[in-house]
């Protein structure tokens, strides 16, 4: 088959009404659309094999040919424009035939089984509406690609039809191009990049086995398990793309999950974790009873006991040490209703404003610096906004392994003339794709973004417009910024003073410039400032307030956006409003007097803990033994609790080390309720399991303790749509969102009433504040981490594609497998200095303490400069981060730590 591609834009981009005839009906249609569109919309079903709605139409299968009057030859319906007065056939005797003729053919070497043990695969219901079935002498061919090394990806090429639909979709959808067409004709077969498909460049994103129509790709769980009798459409569990999914259980298990090819947010695509990473949820060691430890040990209790045993406790807390000495920590891994418990019950039922969450040590300064700055600490586009991106620019992100949807998409669109400019000290493999990339020290981001500000200030790139009518304060800035000349960062960042200009220029001129930004920008002493000079450009060269611009951090988990919108932050309330601006209205709401004092943050919680100041801390679904910095620090202060309750699916190290009663709580899989995503989207999550063992809901377990605790007038709810009817009441941005409306698709706020259509793109007029925003004069405080004779190489830390944080669910799945331990990354002639070999195990060692782990020599990395994951408890690289904090928000630097590296004797 040849294939023959027809873009989108060759097709008529006009709207125009017309009218054609399908089958001698009369059907009114646009232009701009193919005849299959036409023909299926108007209900009429053309068989095809190589179509698929997310890839461009190629006509190679050649089944969904039509007959068009006046016209000799027949046309696919696929790849022809509708055109008005057309008369289409579309299955005539003559077509059916060809139909037939075309299968039977597919089928010559075809082996006989699968259309009986598939039945549902869709070449094999073509088979059988046509009835042809693979004759009885059928000789598969032998020689072609088989392979079951890969725990997600069986490959059996002998049911190929070579409609090129995998190698397609991994090209256009996933940009990766693993899949190979070797031979022409009727001998051509499809091979990936490597030997077998582990050692291929695969990533495992599952979306050729998706699209594959005959099952030659196909997912190892169906295969194993049997295809899913019941589908249930939810939101991913991991990261803060917030992927929509249909999740297909069979027997009370998950076997299969797909994407839902609707969904605004990843149409149709996942990754190798929301797509594969689900067995966590079936792991043998998840606990599924509630335990309390009494002298060292654990032992089971009832719900009645737990429950009972934590209210008691907390009381007696409360009455001797007062409420300012407990801290609950919300989980960005739950959803928005439970998160709006859990502040809720801190500064309801217990009186305290020391609540937190894990967006504490992530994007607290992105919240922070873009309230000051733009008056709404959020993403201000959306994704939607990346194809309408002239430049894209991508400071500290390394979105194509942590935001994997998003990164295909920015992938893509560089792909297809975008520029990119990549901030971020490693080569990753968006800096591989990128326009130019600014490879600076670790720390250096503020003096980076200042040069790039003083260019578009000094060579007259910036929007005038945009400043006179929106900006204030611009000369102030214009006379600060012309210090911060290209030379003079190039000495503190390492990026010449060329490549600097070059990016203002791009990112200033190849408008409209969309920012993204991850925790290179945030993880650092200098995190909020850093935020903000990104919101300097973007203001300097008006990109805000249109499509494809503005500053859009990606956020980290599924929910993390919502659970410190929801207030699990001590010093705002539901809606990111102040504590001060709220009280009064959420003291009538909740019949409470609202704690005065200023609440603690979660490193604040720590440092109050060491003091013995802090005396319980009630921990929902987040790690921090595993995943706070300093970890020797933490340990001991989390020794010095009398309380800790923990709140997970599993014993994660926090509970084991430290908790004294563990409450089991369930899935997202196993619970309803709505996520926030990375671009303000609430999106609905669906219950597709019963709740494992005797685990519960986070909602049910928090109210319960809220009512033994005497406050069921607060906690009287009954589902998580009566907690969110409550949150849309309290907060005015997000009163238009109903569960009714979320049924269809996820809104975006502000969306202040039910007729509102929710807001993809803010500050199109004006900003919260008023009409203008302010530039920031951001000076540079270097972080006082620096190298010396006895720490000479300088670490940064975070993370890769197929684990997650601290790999409490990832590596409860076969994702395991596809990356076993932590690496430390290292160059090439930096391991020759020091004689080392990838795989071999060090002892790492920073200020603060020693881990050994293993190396892996990779280009990626700068001489003197190393990488590391922090995803392996048993390696515990946060042993090795200090205790510096962002001057605003106190998030830690988890970014920049000088370390040493020695060799450990043979073993
Ligand atoms: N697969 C996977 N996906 C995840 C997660 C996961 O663990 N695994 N975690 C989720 C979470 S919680 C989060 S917050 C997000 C994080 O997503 P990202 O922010 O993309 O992740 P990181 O790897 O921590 O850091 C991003 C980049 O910052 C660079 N960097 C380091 N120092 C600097 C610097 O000084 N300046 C600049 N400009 N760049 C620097 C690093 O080299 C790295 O490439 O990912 C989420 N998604
Ligand atoms: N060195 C280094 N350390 C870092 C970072 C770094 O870049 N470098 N990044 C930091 C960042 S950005 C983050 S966000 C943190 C992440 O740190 P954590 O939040 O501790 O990491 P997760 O792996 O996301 O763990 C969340 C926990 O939630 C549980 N869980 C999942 N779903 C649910 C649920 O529905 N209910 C309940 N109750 N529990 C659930 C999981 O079992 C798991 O134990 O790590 C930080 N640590
Ligand atoms: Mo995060």
């Amino acid at each position: 088959m040849s294939v023959a591609v027809q873009t989108p834009s060759q097709l008529s981009s006009a709207t125009d009404s017309l009218r054609v005839g399908i089958n001698g009906k009369p059907v009114d249609t646009s232009a701009g659309r193919t005849i299959l569109d036409v023909c299926r919309s108007a209900g009429v079903a053309i068989p095809t094999l190589c179509h698929d709605d997310r890839l461009k139409s190629c006509g190679a299968c050649r089944l969904c040919l039509v007959h068009l009057k006046g016209r000799p030859n027949l046309v696919t319906a696929c790849s022809t424009p509708i055109a008005a007065g057309m008369e289409i056939e579309t299955h005539t005797a003559e077509i059916e035939a060809t139909r037939r003729t075309l299968l039977e053919l597919l089928t010559a070497n075809y082996p006989t089984e699968p259309p009986q043990t598939f039945p549902d695969k869709p070449f094999h219901r073509l088979l059988r509406d046509y009835g042809v079935s693979p004759p009885a002498t059928t000789a598969p061919h032998a020689a072609r690609f088989r392979d079951h090394t890969h725990p997600y990806l069986a490959v059996d090429m002998t049911r190929c039809v070579t409609c090129f639909r995998c190698l397609r979709i991994c090209n256009e959808l996933q940009g990766q191009s693993v899949w190979h067409a070797l031979h022409r004709g009727a001998d051509t077969t499809i091979v990936p990049d490597g030997p077998t498909m582990l050692t291929s460049s695969c990533v495992s994103c599952g979306a050729c086995a998706d699209t594959c129509p005959t099952g030659a790709i196909e997912d190892q769980s169906v295969l194993h398990r049997g295809a899913p009798t019941r589908w249930t459409r939810t939101t991913c569990p991991y990261c803060g793309v917030g992927c929509e999914m249909n999740v297909g259980t069979r027997d009370r298990q998950i076997v299969q999950i797909r994407p839902a090819l609707d969904s605004p947010v990843n149409k149709g695509h996942l990754c190798v974790k929301g797509r594969y990473a689900f067995d966590f949820v079936h792991s043998p060691d998840r606990v599924t009873e509630p335990m309390i430890r009494e002298h060292g040990t654990w032992r089971t209790a009832s719900w009645d006991e737990a429950t009972a045993f934590v209210a008691t406790r907390l009381r007696q807390i409360v009455e001797e040490h007062g409420a300012h000495s407990i801290g609950v920590l919300g989980s960005a891994r739950g959803t928005n209703e439970e998160n709006y418990l859990a502040q809720k019950f801190a500064r309801v039922v217990l009186g305290t404003n020391n609540v937190d969450c894990c967006a504490r040590v992530c994007h607290a300064p992105t919240a922070a610096g873009m309230k000051r700055t733009l008056g709404t600490g959020a993403a201000t586009n959306s994704f939607d906004d990346i194809e309408h991106a002239r430049t894209i620019l991508a400071c500290g992100s390394n979105a194509t392994e942590a935001h994997p949807i998003l990164g295909a998409r920015i992938r893509q669109a560089a792909m297809h003339g975008a520029t990119l400019i990549v901030i971020d000290p490693r080569e990753t493999e968006l800096a591989r794709l990128a326009t130019v990339h600014l490879a600076l020290h670790p720390g250096t981001n503020v003096p980076l973004l200042n040069a790039l500000a003083n260019v578009i200030v000094t060579e007259n790139l910036y929007d005038a417009t945009a400043i006179r009518e929106r900006i204030a304060d611009a000369e102030a800035f214009f006379a600060f910024i012309r210090e911060w000349t290209p030379e003079r960062a190039a000495k503190l960042t390492g990026v010449p003073a060329e490549r600097i200009r070059a990016a203002a220029r791009l990112y200033a001129t190849q408008s409209p410039s969309m920012c993204f930004h991850g925790l290179g920008a945030t993880e650092h002493t200098q995190g909020t400032d850093g935020v903000m000079c990104l919101v300097n450009l973007a203001l300097l060269t008006g990109n805000f307030g249109k499509p494809g611009s503005g500053v859009n951090p990606l956020r980290g988990q599924n929910n993390v956006q919502g659970s410190a919108h929801m207030g699990c932050e001590p010093s705002h309330l539901t809606g990111y409003v102040s504590v001060d601006d709220g009280r009064a209205a959420f003291e009538s709401i909740w019949n409470t007097t609202l704690p005065r004092d200023r609440g603690l943050n979660l490193m604040e919680m720590i440092d109050a803990a060491a003091a013995g100041q802090l005396k319980a801390l009630w921990a929902i679904g987040y790690d921090i033994a595993h995943t706070n910095p300093n970890a020797s620090a933490t340990r001991q202060a989390l020794h010095a609790l009398d309380l800790i309750i923990v709140q997970d699916l599993f014993m994660n190290k926090l509970a084991r080390e430290h908790a004294h009663v563990f409450l089991p709580a369930c899935s997202s899989f196993e619970k309803d309720g709505t996520f926030m995503n990375s671009e303000r989207r609430v999106q609905r999550i669906r219950q597709a399991l019963e709740p494992t063992g005797n685990s519960r809901p986070d909602w049910i377990i928090i109210r319960d303790i809220a009512r033994a605790m005497g406050r069921g007038d607060q906690f009287d709810f009954h589902s998580p749509g009566g907690i969110w009817d409550e949150i849309r009441s309290v907060w005015n941005a997000g009163s238009g969102i109903s569960y009714a409306r979320l049924e269809s698709a996820g809104l975006q706020w502000p969306c202040p009433d039910e007729q509102h259509p929710g807001t993809p793109i803010l500050h199109t007029t004006s900003f919260p504040y008023g009409a203008r925003a302010a530039l920031q004069r951001v000076e540079f405080h270097a972080t006082p981490e620096n190298i010396d004779e006895k720490y000479p190489l300088l670490l940064t830390t975070g993370r890769s594609l197929f684990q997650f944080n601290a790999g409490t669910m990832t590596n409860r799945t076969p994702n395991a497998s596809l990356r076993a331990t932590d690496t430390l990354d290292i160059s090439p002639s930096d391991a020759q200095t020091m004689e080392l070999v990838t795989g071999e195990r060090i002892c790492l060692s920073s200020r603060r303490g020693s881990i050994e782990m293993p190396v892996r020599i990779t280009e990626n990395v700068k001489p003197g400069e190393l990488f590391a994951t922090f995803h392996s408890e048993d390696i515990a690289l946060n042993e090795l981060i200090g205790a510096l904090r962002d001057s605003v928000t106190s998030t830690p630097e988890y970014k920049v730590v000088a370390v040493r590296i020695d060799k450990l004797p043979p073993s």
